[in-house]
């Protein structure tokens, strides 16, 4: 049996390019390695912990299938569905729920972000890491790849699973995370001290995949610099340049100090110029297949149909070994 990798997006905001970055990319070169069982999921039951409009949602639950497809996710070696077709997703977090303290779930940093920008804050914003551990676990995953801002849920996911291990017996598996070293965690254009964000108010805070190369353009030339004029890495003094030089060797595939000596002596705009249309060029395959696949709804539907029914076999099986180990 090969081990399973297993990740998911929330079909909230604008899928944006930290998302692939950091994220989706790992999952292409994870399914690509053909040695893990791959399931990625579209994390309806995650995007509701904050209000949504019904109508939005379910068009956005249609933009992220179609863009894990366009981006390279192959429903033929990997399983695509919608978390809420699978039921055992919310029953089995009902479960944990038990087993998970009261202040772990209030240590969980994102919440706390998350909780300050909303009026009332839900009692499913503050459950949100336990379906997300519930997710994880019920597929019995090895691999969990995502971004650095995710990390504390794993970790959370781990002992959980492992509390539930002791108290119970051996039902699940431990997780681990994966991190893509140089991207794990690329910050807003308009702010180069928070992380991009498809929450963000305002769009000049990342660039969405199926931005028009125009609007990539004209972001990328407002994404704020620093003072001086060196392209050059370095954290400290220069965060605004060393996140637009982690992006630029994440779509160019080139290590930074490369990037660096191809810039020596030219200025910010140069290198901003170049930087749009390596993204530009970058996005254009993905946002034609986009394109291709939006004029073919029922095969859509139809890989969606099939990667639930496959991802409820595996899942109904753990559930029914944790209920059974708890008693019920
Ligand atoms: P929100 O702001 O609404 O929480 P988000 O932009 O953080 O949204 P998520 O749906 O939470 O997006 O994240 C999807 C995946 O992308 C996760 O694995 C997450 O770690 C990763 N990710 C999100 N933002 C970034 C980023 N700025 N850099 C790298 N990876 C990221
Ligand atoms: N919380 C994650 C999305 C998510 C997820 C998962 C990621 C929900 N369930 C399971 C990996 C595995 C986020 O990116 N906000």
């Amino acid at each position: 049996m090969k081990e399973v990798v297993f990740s998911g997006v929330a079909p909230s905001g604008n899928i944006h390019i930290g998302n692939y970055l950091g994220a989706i990319e790992q999952w292409v070169e994870l399914q690509s390695s053909n040695k893990y069982q791959n399931i990625f999921c579209i994390v309806d039951e995650h995007a509701i912990t904050v209000p949504q409009n019904p109508e939005k949602l379910r068009e956005k639950i249609r933009e992220v299938t179609l863009l894990y497809l366009a981006l390279g996710i192959d429903p033929k070696k990997s399983t695509i569905f919608i978390q809420s077709h699978v039921s055992e997703h919310a029953e089995l977090a009902w479960l944990l729920n038990t087993v998970t303290p009261l202040g772990d779930l209030q240590r969980m940093t994102q919440f706390k972000d998350k909780a300050k920008k909303q009026k009332s804050i839900l009692a499913g914003l503050f459950n949100y890491p336990v379906l997300m551990a519930a997710d994880i676990l019920l597929y019995q995953t090895s691999v969990v790849p995502v971004g650095e801002d995710q990390v504390q849920h794993v970790e959370l996911t781990r002992e959980i699973a492992k509390k539930f291990n002791n108290l119970y017996g051996e039902v699940f598996r431990i997780p681990n995370v994966a991190l893509k070293k140089e991207t794990k965690r690329i910050m807003g254009l308009d702010d180069p001290t928070k992380k991009m964000s498809k929450s963000a108010e305002n769009p000049a805070n990342y660039i969405a995949l199926l931005d028009a190369p125009d609007v990539i353009r004209k972001k990328i030339k407002s994404a704020v610099t620093d003072s001086g004029t060196e392209i050059k890495y370095d954290l400290e003094n220069k965060p605004a340049i060393s996140n637009l030089l982690t992006i630029y060797g994440g779509f160019a595939k080139k290590p930074i100090n490369e990037i660096e000596k191809i810039y020596q002596g030219k200025g910010y705009a140069e290198f901003k110029k170049d930087l749009a249309e390596i993204i530009v060029t970058e996005l254009a395959p993905l946002q034609v297949k986009y394109k291709g696949l939006e004029k073919n709804p029922r095969k859509v539907k139809k890989i969606l149909k099939d990667g639930a029914k496959a991802a409820k076999k595996i899942a109904s099986q753990t559930l029914k070994a944790a209920k059974n180990a708890m008693g019920l």
